[in-house]
């Protein structure tokens, strides 16, 4: 069952051993960062830090930094379980029969049911704090890395609504402390909540929410079409309706169940220099201009819990956030290109850079066709480079992919150089926002393509890999997994398993 809130969530990590109370007294000023990157790269557990210097809370950091947490967050055994539940009701079709009927209609209530619900009274208000008694120095915000350009809250869910049709959406985007009740807010160019904001005429009301439920927290980083409120995803993931309360100082709805919410507003054109900031790219991305939004309530619980998070150099806490989108919107991937077999966004390859993806190849250029399909899907469409495979390759499989790469690539026929959007904090284009794309075919290539002959694969016979499966305790050799005619990764595993286990 996954958890309610982030005490919950706290209390199941304890059990099962995957959290460490941290006393000492540590500085979130950059100490923090160098603790959880050695954590992280570790494979080890959620930290909360009971004392931060200078802070009157304490904070949550790496409560994602594994699959297996991320599996616990969500309640699974594997994060493709999560995708088949939607992928349920993306498939869901007029039913047939009886049986079928029932089905359909306990998916679309649980649909129906996944809005959020607002109640009269929630433990996030449990104290409040309006005015000149709002200091965001009590909250023990990081300063992350050396050359930031100061504290940023980094694990914030930021709700907003759409002006015209009174659509809520929820992002998570960073906030630089400016002052003890002023942020910026880092919406980039591509974002639902900037659309928001150039929607809005004058003062546009926010709330931001600080320790949720975990997928809650995930589901603000999920990139979900713009009318989709991100808190009806939670709750359908949670199967329990994220709870909602209208706020002390805002006509906006906040969560009952959050540890903190800032309540406040941004003022149309109040701008102010945002970063450097050491960000997922793994570099600073410079200054840069963005809003301003002012504080006018902390509410919160009792003894509030903070969450933070590192971005930096891959791979970070985040590689998971990012794994379960990758795993959880491929339902979504394939109703759109439904060739698409599996796509791996490697983490090195800080997710917009780089999209190996497997096809079911039926016709000439077929690779070419689903480049041009990803770099117009959604926030996929931001991607640098994407390698075609066939389907029989495993794409989570970086030895195999880099095999098909030099057998079945000729450089000249099977590479496509194009140009489109890029991602606001790509710091390699020439301009910013836009420039080059790479498009690789390493799919096995057909006489309408203009080849000679393809030649068959290496492939060992059934018959002998069974003779030598029945055998094998006869040889006096230990391990004898087949791999037949696939380059395994050569001692490189699957990245989805191995990012957490490194030291
Ligand atoms: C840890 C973390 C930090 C992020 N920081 C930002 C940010 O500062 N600005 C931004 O625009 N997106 C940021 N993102 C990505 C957005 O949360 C993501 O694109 C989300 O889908 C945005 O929601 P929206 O499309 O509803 O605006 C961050 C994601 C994560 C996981
Ligand atoms: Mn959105």
């Amino acid at each position: 069952m996954p958890t309610r809130d982030l005490r919950d969530w706290i209390a199941l990590l304890e059990r099962e051993g995957e959290l460490v109370r941290v006393s000492a007294e540590v500085d979130p000023h950059l100490e923090v960062t160098e603790i959880v990157d050695r954590t992280v790269r570790a494979g080890g557990p959620a930290l909360l830090f009971e004392n931060p210097r200078g802070a009157q809370h304490a904070l949550l950091i790496n409560q994602f930094g594994t699959e297996r947490r991320m599996c616990l967050a969500f309640g699974v055994e594997s994060l493709d379980d999560v995708a088949n539940r939607l992928a349920d009701v993306l498939e869901l079709q007029p039913p047939e029969g009886l049986v079928a009927k029932v089905r359909g209609l306990k998916t679309l209530k649980s649909i129906a049911d996944s809005r959020p619900r607002t109640v009269k009274r929630g433990a996030s208000q449990e104290v409040v704090l309006r005015g000149d008694e709002v200091d965001l120095a009590r909250l023990p915000v990081q300063t992350c890395w050396p050359g930031d350009a100061g504290p940023f809250i980094t694990l914030p869910a930021v709700i907003t609504r759409n002006p015209r049709t009174g659509q809520r959406n929820v992002g998570m985007y960073r906030m630089q402390v400016l002052g003890p009740r002023s942020t910026a807010m880092h919406w980039q160019i591509h974002k639902d909540g900037r659309a928001d904001y150039l929607f809005t005429e004058g003062r546009m009301e926010i709330a931001v929410a600080l320790g949720l439920d975990p997928i809650a927290t995930y589901s603000a980083s999920a990139p979900l079409p713009k009318h989709i409120d991100e808190f009806m995803l939670a709750g359908f993931l949670r199967d329990s309706p994220v709870e909602v309360v209208k706020g002390v100082t805002i006509d906006l709805e906040v969560p009952a169940d959050a540890e903190i919410v800032l309540e406040g507003y941004i003022d149309k054109g109040e701008l102010t220099d945002e970063g450097p900031f050491g960000d997922h790219t793994g570099y600073y991305t410079p200054a840069e201009q963005f809003p301003v939004f002012n504080v006018t309530a902390i509410t919160m619980r009792k003894d509030a819990i903070y969450p933070s998070i590192v971005v930096g150099k891959p791979p970070q806490e985040d590689a998971w956030l990012g794994k379960a989108t990758e795993r959880i919107f491929l339902p979504a991937v394939k109703m759109t290109v439904p060739e698409i077999v599996d796509y791996d966004l490697p983490v090195a390859g800080a997710f917009h850079n780089l999209c190996i993806v497997s096809i079911r190849k039926a016709f000439p250029g077929h690779a070419k066709k689903v480049m041009h399909a990803i770099w117009g899907l959604g926030m996929l469409s931001l991607t640098k480079g994407v390698i075609v495979v066939d389907e029989h390759v495993d794409v989570h499989d970086y030895g195999q992919v880099m095999f098909y790469v030099g057998a079945n690539v000729d450089p000249q026929r099977d590479v496509v150089i194009t140009e489109g959007p890029l991602d606001h904090l790509d710091h390699a284009p020439t301009l910013q926002f836009v420039g080059g794309k790479i498009g690789i075919d390493a799919t096995a290539k057909g006489p309408l393509e203009g080849t000679r002959e393809w030649p068959p694969e290496i492939v060992m016979s059934e018959e002998v890999r069974e003779l030598v499966d029945r055998r094998w305790s006869e040889y006096g050799l230990e391990d004898g997994r087949s791999v037949n005619g696939v380059p395994s990764g050569m001692g490189q595993t699957k990245q989805l398993s191995r990012i957490g286990r490194r030291a």
